[in-house]
């Protein structure tokens, strides 16, 4: 508004200042200018308002500049240190740790150590009673007799469905022992060595060959072409029989 009547002023101004100039009379060239011809008029009224002009378009947003970030000031003075509170009171006491962990351990140990003794001492027991029924340890073997005459076969599976497996002497002391006992049960007995496989190669259960033998001479002779298991004599020597002669059955474990 302030503009428009600055605007309206100036073009007052702008009227009056032509109408001080000569300007020929539509009436004829007689005709004297206003300021030239009479006194001069008393002003004239402002005129009014005039209208709002067109809209103008939107103009270009401004970039905002932004300056660079200053330097970090000093650094204040330290403030004053609060007052130490009250020491609280003490916290109940924990479970132990690592130490309760090994008394467990420990403790199964020796649950585990008395079950050894327990099972060592019946073991023992067993030991002597098999004694008394012909049984012999040599090193870590034990010599049991089943009492019993079976074939070759059978005699296998008899030791296998206790845990045990039929006798096979490996040295002379464990030969000697399998001859105490046969001589005790006067019966030849059976040795879990032959030669089914391979005539003339003697091999244990695992199919290993015969690292020990003590035959009787002239044997193995395969009599009859047909003799592929092995006993042992109350000599002590070994001679190759039918497997499906029964024989004693003595197990090892
Ligand atoms: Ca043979
Ligand atoms: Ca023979």
């Amino acid at each position: 508004m302030y503009l428009l009547q600055m605007f309206n002023a100036l073009m007052l101004g702008t009227s009056l200042a032509l109408a001080s100039v000569a300007v020929p009379s539509e009436h004829g060239p007689n005709t004297c200018t206003v300021m030239a011809c009479g006194n001069p008029g008393l002003n004239g009224l402002p005129g009014r308002d005039g209208r709002d002009g067109i809209k103008g378009e939107k103009g270009d947003s401004g970039a905002i500049l932004r300056g660079q970030q200053g330097f970090p000031g000093k650094a204040g003075p330290p403030g004053a240190h609060g007052a130490q509170g009250a020491q609280g009171t003490p916290g109940q006491k924990g479970q132990k740790g690592e130490s309760t962990a090994v008394d467990a351990v420990q403790r199964q140990v020796t649950a585990l150590e008395r079950n050894i003794q327990t099972l060592q001492a019946d073991l023992r027991k067993i030991k002597n009673v098999l004694s008394l029924q012909g049984a012999l340890r040599v090193g870590g073997k034990t010599f049991v007799s089943t009492g019993w005459q079976e074939t070759f076969s059978a005699g296998r599976d008899l030791c296998a469905k206790e845990g045990a497996a039929l006798a096979s002497p490996r040295n002379a002391a464990e030969n000697t022992a399998l001859q105490e006992i046969v001589k005790k049960n006067s019966k030849y007995a059976f040795l879990d060595i032959n030669d089914i496989q391979s005539e003339g190669t003697f091999v244990y259960l695992n199919g290993a060959r015969v690292s020990y033998t003590n035959w009787k001479s002239g044997e193995p002779n395969n009599h009859n072409n047909n003799e592929d298991c092995v006993v042992v004599h109350e000599n002590a020597l070994w001679n190759d029989l039918n497997c499906e002669h029964k024989s004693l059955i003595i197990c090892e474990v």
